[in-house]
C-alpha cells in the first residue's frame, strides 16, 4: 500500500476569502502602485481635427518633426478620428444608432488617421501597429523601431458606457488610458490652438479667451463649456496612477512638440490626481 506523505502545499491567496467590494480588506493587497511597464515611453496624440484633417500643410512640418524627435525619444505616436467621424455620429445618430455602435466606427476613423502618419514616417523604419499589438506587443516593437502609431480611440465597442448617444471615450481619453496604463515617461497632446483656454478661442466669445499656462484638472473640471479634449479625459485624470501631467500644445507652431517632449513649458500643463512618486 502506498504511503501517504502530507506535503500538499497550501497557496495563500489574498483575495480568494473576502468580497472585492470591501476596500478595507483589498486596500493592503490592491494599494500599491503599479509598476511601470515602458518608463521611457514618450506617448504623443495627433489631433484628428486638429492636424490631420488640414492635410500636407499641417501634416507634413509634424511629421518633420516626429522624424527629427526619433534619435532622442522612443515613442507612440496616436491619432485622433477628425471630421469623418463627425460626420459619422450625425448620419449614425439620425438613424438611431447606439452609443456602441457609434463607438467601434468613429474608432476606424481615428486607425485610419493613424495608417496615413505611419506611411510618411514608413523610411524611418516607422509602422503602424494594431489595437492587439499595442496590448500585448508593444515592447518588442519598440524594440525594432524608435517608434511606432496606433489609433488613439479606445477600443470600446459595445462596452461604452450608455450614458451618452456620442461616444464620451474618445482619442485623447484613450491615449491618456494607455500612457498611464504603459507607465509611460509622459503624454503630449498636439491641438491646433496654444493650449487650454478659459473659452473657445475659435468661438464667438474668442476675443476673451485667456491662455491657460498651467492648471489642475479639477479647476478645469470647473469650467463651464467647450475644451479642446474629451471632458471624460477629466475623470480618468482623477485616477491616474502615473501621469502627473499632460501638455497641450499647438501642433500648427514649428518647434512646439520638439520643446515639450523636452521638457519646456510651451502649452498648457495640466496636473492630475496622479500622486508623486
Ligand atoms: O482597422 O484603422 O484595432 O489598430 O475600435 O476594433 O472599430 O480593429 O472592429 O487590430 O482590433 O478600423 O476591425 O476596428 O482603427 O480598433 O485594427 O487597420 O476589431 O490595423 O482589426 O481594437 O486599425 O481598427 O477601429 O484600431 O481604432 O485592422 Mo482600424 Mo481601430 Mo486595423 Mo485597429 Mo476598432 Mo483591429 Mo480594433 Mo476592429
Ligand atoms: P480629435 O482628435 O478627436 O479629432 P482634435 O483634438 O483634433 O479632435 P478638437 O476636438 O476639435 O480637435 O479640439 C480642438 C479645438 O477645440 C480647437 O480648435 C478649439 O477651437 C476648440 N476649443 C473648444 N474649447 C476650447 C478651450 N476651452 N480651449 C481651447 N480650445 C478650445
Amino acid at each position: 500500500m502506498a504511503e501517504t506523505t502530507n506535503t500538499i502545499k497550501h497557496v495563500d491567496s489574498a483575495l480568494a476569502r473576502q468580497t472585492l467590494l470591501d476596500g478595507s480588506l483589498t486596500r493592503p493587497v490592491a494599494g500599491v502602485r503599479p509598476i511601470r511597464l515602458l518608463p521611457w515611453l514618450q506617448v504623443v496624440k495627433i489631433g484628428g481635427r486638429a492636424i490631420m484633417d488640414r492635410g500636407h500643410e499641417a501634416i507634413l512640418p509634424i511629421v518633420d518633426e516626429l522624424r527629427r524627435l526619433l534619435p532622442e525619444h522612443r515613442m507612440l505616436i496616436l491619432t485622433g478620428a477628425g471630421i469623418r467621424a463627425r460626420h459619422l455620429y450625425s448620419v449614425g445618430l439620425d438613424l438611431g444608432l447606439p452609443v456602441g455602435s457609434l463607438s467601434p466606427l468613429a474608432a476606424s476613423e481615428a486607425g485610419q488617421n493613424g495608417h496615413i502618419l505611419a506611411s510618411l514616417l514608413s523610411p524611418e523604419g516607422v509602422s503602424y501597429v494594431e489595437h492587439p499589438t499595442i496590448s500585448t506587443q508593444l515592447a518588442i516593437h519598440l524594440q525594432a523601431a524608435r517608434a511606432v502609431v496606433g489609433s488613439a480611440f479606445p477600443p470600446y465597442h459595445h462596452h461604452e458606457f450608455p450614458g451618452a448617444r456620442i461616444p464620451p471615450h474618445r482619442a485623447d481619453t484613450g491615449a491618456f488610458l494607455l500612457a498611464d496604463a504603459l507607465g509611460a515617461a509622459g503624454l503630449t497632446i498636439v491641438e491646433d490652438v496654444d493650449g487650454v483656454y478659459t473659452t473657445d478661442p475659435n468661438g464667438p466669445d474668442g476675443k476673451s479667451a485667456e491662455l491657460l499656462r498651467e492648471a489642475s484638472y479639477t479647476d478645469i473640471a470647473k469650467q463651464e463649456g467647450t475644451l479642446p479634449f474629451d471632458r471624460a479625459l477629466l475623470e480618468v485624470m482623477a485616477n491616474a496612477r502615473h501621469i502627473e501631467r499632460v501638455q497641450v500644445v499647438n501642433g500648427l507652431v514649428p518647434g512646439r512638440l520638439t520643446a515639450a517632449l523636452r521638457g519646456e513649458h510651451v502649452g498648457t500643463i495640466i496636473h492630475t490626481g496622479a500622486r508623486p512618486e
